[in-house]
């Protein structure tokens, strides 16, 4: 696990979209990224204009917003949250965990009616089709001269999950096949770091209380992600969206993520 600064690995990190990410969790002391897992889009980018300033990152699942609301178009949505990031200074993950042939997810990732590649400054992906699903992806920001970075799954957070273990290994060493496309994991834990590695480890699966939602999610808290386990962005959903007073609560959690990580840099 790294006892570095996110200062510091924000002038080393292979990718630029690490180094923009950690430089701004730096400069917000924050590594809090929320999870907006809301179905009303209006919803969503009030309570991001809200949160903003806790934040480094907000995650997006795209597809479960019916958009027969105001803003009702996705493009109209994806600008307003496009326009949020620039002025609270966060990044856009869209968590649509890509997982078929680099063919296939050439066009999800650059087309459909999503468009992610236009907006999303990060996405994530299985390893389990192989190599090709990193190429495949990578080729889209490429094409449209975009910035992007990548997660690669190693190890969820839901009971039962088939990653960890060899499957993270397996995975590390996908993602050392392209160390300026590959930011780093979504997993549980830090993953084994070779000299002059940095993998940026964002961790789902994050709540204060409570341990379960009773379809097979486990949370772990802030300090036990981050302090004890090695991991660098804490996720956050429910705890935060699920509160009565939302703000309040991100920066509850964006104290506990921050105090966590200041204690494992100083141990
Ligand atoms: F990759 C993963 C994972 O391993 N576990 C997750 O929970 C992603 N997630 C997402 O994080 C999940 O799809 C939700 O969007 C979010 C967790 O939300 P919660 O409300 O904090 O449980």
């Amino acid at each position: 696990m790294s006892s570095r600064t996110y200062e510091s690995r924000a002038r080393t990190h292979p990718t630029a979209i690490g180094r923009t990410l950690l430089s701004l969790m730096a400069a917000k002391k924050t590594n809090l990224c929320v999870s907006v897992d809301i179905t009303d889009a209006a919803t969503i980018l009030s309570l991001l204009d809200a949160v903003g300033p806790s934040i480094c990152v907000a995650k997006t699942h795209i597809d479960i917003i019916p958009f027969s609301n105001s803003p009702s178009s996705i493009a109209e949505f994806t600008a307003a949250l496009s326009a949020l990031a620039e002025k609270h200074n966060f990044l856009i993950f869209e968590d649509r965990k890509f997982a078929d042939i680099g063919s296939t997810v050439k066009a999800q990732y650059g087309g459909g009616v999503y468009n992610i590649a236009k907006w999303a400054h990060i996405t994530n992906a299985h390893s389990v089709p192989g190599p090709g699903i990193v190429a495949g992806l990578k080729e889209v920001a490429e094409e449209l001269g975009v910035t992007r970075a990548l997660l690669m799954l190693g190890e969820m957070s839901s009971k039962g999950n088939l990653g960890g273990g060899e499957y993270l290994a397996k995975t590390l060493e996908m993602a050392r096949g392209d160390t300026e496309f590959v930011m780093g994991f979504i997993a549980q834990c830090a993953v084994d770091t070779r000299e002059g590695e940095d993998w940026i480890v964002m961790t789902p699966g994050v709540d204060l209380g409570r341990k379960g939602d009773g379809l097979g999610q486990q949370y772990n808290t802030p300090d036990r992600v981050v302090r004890e386990k090695g991991c660098d962005v804490i996720i956050v959903g429910r705890g935060i969206i699920g509160a009565e007073d939302k703000v309040a609560k991100a920066e509850e959690y964006r104290k506990a993520g921050w105090e966590a990580y200041e204690k494992r840099v100083a141990e």
